[in-house]
């Protein structure tokens, strides 16, 4: 049977990826997770059931340190929180859920989310239903749908961003799947719940007509079609000059511009697309890619946008091969112009010319900050984002002590940190104390260097990893501190991210310098990124030993320190002399 068509081309079954065979076959994405889950004796899911599993926000995992003695199953959670806030109350019932059934650590992700990592096959429901119950969801933080939206997460004087926060709320919602399984699976609930938007017009769509109903009876969603995305799909909002989303390695960006008149008002976004970091060592079909600049749109239209890139993606991601599935191969096999006349067609406009906007910097504000309403925000560095209590640094009792007794807003960053929003000036001292009684000195909490790193997960949880990642940083971190002071840099702000393999979940591609696992002990090393986030690095040695990391980059930075024009940084610095 031909299942899936491919923007101009049908697809014989089989040559479709797997993955779009079982999608197809279970359309509301229920697999056989409901057995599996009711029996007590089954401690994990099939390997089919883990591609549904995804849908639902939950990732089926091992912990790779205890292999040895046979596969210990672990479940990872992520919730889906556009623009990353969570309310005083909620942040409180995480934490909780993460002590009950977790590994008793909250991870801050990349992508301005939770997740709850170590829970096994029976917590899964109670966590489920506890983020449901605190008025959170997991539904599609994962799998090929839209999964969470980005939004600049710093309170600052800049009046666009309430509008954008609102803007990434709505697509949020409006583009989450409509799929019912996860109400009946998780919550008991067996009503169907198609929240309004499901009756929204989408755009005509020419090149595949989701049916009203599949062979199994089951609905299919009006935006997605029987089979969804072909992979994955990412968005992100950011008002320039901060990239504080990181927006260029999303699928899909919203810019959003001021009106020259009156810079409170939102004229409307300049569009990006076709971002992405997932690469495989060797393979070079695959690689990491910057979103390109389409167009500007007013802003009443951004929710037409964004469906209409998604049906684009839809129906021109490569579903035969999801390595080369992103909606970044389509931007660079069609192109832009191709992208543009496409985008015309569906959406029944054509987007202006874009505006300027030019971003400078993508890093995140530590410690206490006004805010534009009088309130004050405090700006916390998270290693690796993993809230956690160790010796010394109590960092998890912390937050929770202070959002128990102040009910801040939290506000998770992409940069793996969080923010305390909407604090009285009145409360700065009494929360300062309580941090400093558990360890954490809110005025140093850092250098400059460790509040610009980012891990990913890697070992043990990531099935993935081919290095480690966020378990090797503390040490990178001393080991980086310490050349830096050698060579006189101690102060030096560099943008360093790891990852235990290239598919990129921490973005290293853009770091100033990057490690990137290729397999145990040993690391790619890549320079020339840039403070703005906004250029790619490129690939420095290949398979460096993690104990020569720093032997490699000491005459580098003593080259800097020698030859270092006034004000420039080492990314910049590496393009212009040392990779040129
Ligand atoms: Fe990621 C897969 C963790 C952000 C690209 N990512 C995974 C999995 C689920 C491994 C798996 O498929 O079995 C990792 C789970 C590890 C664990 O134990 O928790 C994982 N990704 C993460 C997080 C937690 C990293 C972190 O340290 O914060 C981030 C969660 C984001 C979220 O809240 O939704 C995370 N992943 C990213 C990003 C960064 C971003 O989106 O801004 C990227 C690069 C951007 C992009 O998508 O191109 C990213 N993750 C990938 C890929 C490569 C996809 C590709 O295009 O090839 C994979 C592999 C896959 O999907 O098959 C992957
Ligand atoms: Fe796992 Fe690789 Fe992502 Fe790190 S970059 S979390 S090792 S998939």
């Amino acid at each position: 049977m031909s299942t899936t068509t491919t923007g101009d081309a049908s697809i014989p079954a089989s040559k479709l990826a797997k993955n779009e065979l079982l999608k197809e076959a279970y359309p509301d994405l229920s697999g056989h997770l409901a057995p599996t889950l009711a029996d007590p004796a089954a401690d994990h899911f099939t390997e089919d059931d883990e591609q549904f599993l995804k849908f639902h926000g939950a990732y089926q995992q091992d912990d790779r340190d205890k292999r040895k003695t046979g596969k210990q199953y672990l479940f990872m959670i992520r919730a889906r929180i556009p623009g990353g806030r969570v309310p005083a109350a909620q942040y409180l019932a995480f934490d909780d859920l993460a002590g009950r059934y977790g590994n008793s650590t909250l991870r801050v992700t990349s992508r301005q989310t939770f997740q709850w990592h170590g829970v096994v096959k029976s917590g899964l429901g109670p966590v489920m239903r506890g983020i449901h119950a605190a008025l959170g969801t997991t539904i599609a933080a994962c799998g090929d749908v839209v999964r969470n939206v980005l939004a600049p997460s710093t309170p600052s004087t800049n009046p666009l961003l309430p509008q954008l926060y609102a803007d990434a709320a709505r697509l949020s919602a409006e583009l989450a799947p409509k799929q019912t399984a996860y109400h009946e699976i998780w919550l008991g609930d067996t009503e169907l719940k198609l929240p309004a938007a499901a009756a929204v017009a989408v755009p005509e769509i020419q090149s595949v007509t989701p049916e009203a109903a599949t062979p199994t009876g089951a609905a299919v969603d009006p935006l997605y079609g029987p089979t969804y995305l072909p992979r994955k799909f990412k968005i992100a909002f950011a008002v320039a000059p901060l990239n504080d989303t990181d927006i260029f390695t999303n699928c899909l960006g919203f810019v959003g511009i001021a009106d020259p008149a009156d810079p409170a008002r939102l004229l409307g976004y300049n569009l990006l697309a076709g971002g992405g970091m997932g690469t495989s060592h060797g393979n070079k079909e695959t690689f990491p890619r910057l979103a390109d600049v389409i167009g500007f749109l007013p802003a009443e239209r951004v929710l037409d946008a964004a469906r209409t890139v998604v049906t684009i993606h839809r129906d021109f991601g490569d579903r035969t091969n999801r390595k080369h599935a992103r909606l970044k191969y389509v931007l660079a096999e069609r192109g832009v112009e191709w992208f543009r006349a496409e985008f015309a067609a569906r959406a029944g406009f054509a987007l202006e010319s874009a505006r300027p906007a030019v971003f400078t910097r993508q890093l995140d504000l530590f410690g206490w900050h006004p805010q534009a309403d009088g309130q004050r925000f405090l700006g916390v560095y998270i290693e690796s984002g993993r809230i956690k209590d160790i010796p010394g640094h109590a960092l998890r009792t912390a937050l929770r002590t202070v959002v128990e007794r102040f009910a801040p807003e939290v506000r998770l960053t992409v940069q793996q940190n969080l923010i305390l929003a909407g604090v009285s000036p009145a409360d700065e001292a009494a929360i300062t104390a309580v941090f400093a009684q558990h360890g954490i000195d809110l005025a140093h909490q850092g250098s400059s260097f460790r509040k610009a790193t980012m891990a990913c997960v890697a070992l043990p949880t990531c099935g993935l990893a081919l290095a480690e990642a966020e378990r090797v940083l503390p040490v990178l971190i001393e080991r980086f501190e310490a050349l830096l002071a050698e060579v006189g840099l101690a102060e030096e702000e560099i943008v360093f991210r790891i990852t235990g393999c290239p598919n990129g979940c921490a973005r290293p591609f853009l770091a100033e310098i990057a490690l990137v696992g290729r397999a145990p002990g040993k690391y790619n090393l890549l320079l020339g990124g840039n403070e703005a986030s906004t250029r790619l690095n490129r690939l420095y040695r290949e398979s460096v030993k993690f104990d020569d990391v720093v032997t490699e980059l000491r005459p580098l930075l003593q080259r800097f320190v020698a030859e270092r024009q006034p004000g420039e940084r080492f990314g910049d610095f590496i393009v212009r002399a040392v990779l040129n």
